[in-house]
């Protein structure tokens, strides 16, 4: 016999589960102690917000289920926002609950409250356990649920004298799904390889159903220029000769079948407008297209999302019929990179966010996960961070919750003590869970932090001011030094105010071995040319 909470942590021990993500509370100490014992790392934040992204960023980081337990009410809706970020991203996490006493339910204890009403609509699965015996099975099927394709958040509630009761553990093997491929495979793979203009737009469904070998042989293969976003950076490396990000309007505005894998005709692809009106699309994913009310898919291919790639690579052969395409992206590519030299080697004091991340990509390793929080600030990372490998890139995914990114970057190192995590945070995205810097010193995790501070938040002060002709609540206090905010949770900070300072800055941040925020301060007249709308 073992408590209900040493079969919980049996339970996660079954699934590879490493790491626990929570704050305390008393509703979950059985699964402090089970975890304990079961040799589980129990990770403490400092707001429940971050423990349920942390496990969103150790899941993006690995590929495998990301744990989080928050306590009973508060802890739970704490938890909110991050548990509907990680379905928006088909991020497999799984969130156990604290919960008041099932014995005295209805009498009014301490946080108590039924959290399956609201939970449920956001999640793949919601429930609660209310029999110690049936802990291990169920806990163990919201873990295997939140990672069968496609992915998402799972919730388990135990309600405290459940929990702390004894029962026989008897946990169920994981089942593999069969990787099946798609049905008409071959006439995506016709409509490929006849293709004078081909393109393909990949996101995060393509690295979550592993497909980036299979995506890269068939790009090879016909010779496809392909566009990535979101979880999908990195699935092609940013030097490939295939590998396209500035020319992305041309390719898919200008091909002939594009083929979109992994991610949902949404805001970011102009809601499919993006693809041309003559082009012939096709959509792969391993669940249907839910967007019905956009641009609507000519194939909509639904399966395993690698299987169904090779199938398509096999029945379309080789032979190459792209050439003065490519040719035609490599042009517009090159001259719109040519472009940007300006920004890059720009010189002003406050620094222009693009100078940041030129000499932030000549400090940074192939494979550092660099993790973004905030407005414009990131939406210059995501033009100008180059990404080497999978599961590198980490944003808040279309959800676009600030506060994402301390929470998303410790489960990140976590995952990878041995690489660079770096934490890009806007100086309004701080505010959300700067706090985590104190995590970061507890467990001593050489985060690098490195914060464009221009005293507004930009991305809302920019536009209200294009509109209205000023702009209201969305101005912060100029040149904030939250360098010694972090210093006085145990962090090295440093504040840079010149270009020159940057590279020897950034040097020492990764090079110490310790969590450091670099604030830069940059220039608040910057704003980001942006193309995409609200609605
Ligand atoms: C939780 C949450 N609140 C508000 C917003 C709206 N929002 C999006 S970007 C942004 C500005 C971010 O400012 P900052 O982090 O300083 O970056 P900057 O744009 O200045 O570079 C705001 C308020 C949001 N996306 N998420
Ligand atoms: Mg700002």
């Amino acid at each position: 016999m073992d408590h209900g909470g040493r079969i919980v942590a049996k339970a996660l021990k079954s699934r590879g589960v490493s790491h626990l993500f929570t704050l305390s509370g008393g509703h979950l100490f059985s699964i402090y102690d089970g975890c304990r014992a079961e040799g589980i790392e129990i990770v403490d934040v400092r707001h429940e917000q971050s423990a349920t992204f942390a496990a969103e960023g150790f899941a993006k980081a690995t590929r495998r289920v990301g744990v989080a337990a928050l306590t009973a009410g508060p802890g739970v809706t704490n938890g909110i926002s991050a548990i509907v970020g990680a379905q928006a991203n088909c991020s497999p996490v799984c969130v156990l609950g604290g919960r008041a006493p099932e014995l005295r339910w209805g009498s009014g204890s301490l946080q108590e409250i039924d959290h399956l009403p609201f939970v449920s609509p956001l999640v793949k699965s919601a429930e609660t356990v209310k029999d110690p015996g049936g802990i291990a099975e169920r806990t163990a099927a919201a873990l295997d649920l939140a990672l069968a394709a496609p992915g998402g958040p799972t919730f388990v509630d135990y309600p405290l004298d459940v929990v702390f009761s004894e029962a026989e553990a008897e946990l169920p093997p994981a089942v593999e799904a069969e990787a099946r491929p798609a049905e008409r495979v071959e006439e995506a793979a016709a409509l490929l390889a006849a293709a004078e203009r081909p393109a393909i737009m990949a996101g995060s469904g393509l690295y979550w159903g592993r497909g980036e070998e299979e995506m890269r042989a068939l790009a090879e293969a016909l010779g496809i220029p392909v566009f990535l976003n979101g979880l999908g950076r990195g699935c092609l490396p940013a030097d490939h000769e295939l590998a396209f990000s500035r020319a992305r309007g041309a390719g898919l505005g200008g091909a002939d079948v594009v083929l979109v894998i992994g991610v949902p005709l949404d805001f970011r692809l102009g809601f499919g407008a993006s693809v041309g009106e003559e082009a012939k699309l096709i959509r792969l994913d391993a669940a249907p297209n839910q967007l019905t009310a956009n641009r609507l898919p000519d194939l909509d291919l639904v399966g395993d999302v690698a299987a169904s790639l090779a199938a398509i690579r096999s029945a379309a052969g080789e032979g190459r019929r792209s050439g003065p395409w490519l040719e035609r992206l490599r042009g517009i590519e090159a001259e719109k990179r040519a472009a940007e030299e300006d920004e890059l080697n720009d010189s002003r004091a406050p620094l222009h966010p693009v100078r940041i991340y030129r000499e932030l990509g000549e400090v940074l390793d192939r494979d550092a996960i660099v993790v973004g929080d905030g407005g414009d600030f990131v939406s210059y990372a995501g033009r100008f961070v180059e990404t080497y490998q999978p599961g590198c890139w980490m944003d808040p995914g279309p959800f676009g919750c600030l506060g994402a990114g301390p929470g998303q970057a410790i489960g990140a190192q976590l995952a990878h003590p041995e690489r660079q995590v770096c934490l890009l945070l806007g100086d309004g995205a701080f505010g959300f869970a700067g706090m985590e810097f104190d995590t970061m010193a507890r467990h001593g995790l050489p985060i690098v932090g490195v914060m464009g501070n221009n005293g507004i938040w930009a991305l809302e002060h920019h536009p209200m001011k294009f509109l209205y002709g000023y702009s209201v609540a969305a101005e912060l206090r100029p040149e904030t030094s939250y360098e010694r905010m972090v210093e006085a949770l145990g962090c090295d900070g440093i504040l840079v105010r010149e270009p020159g300072e940057l590279r020897p800055a950034l040097k020492r941040a990764f090079s110490s071995g310790r969590p450091t925020l670099v604030n830069v301060l940059t220039d608040p007249e910057v704003a980001y040319p942006r193309k995409s709308n609200l609605a």
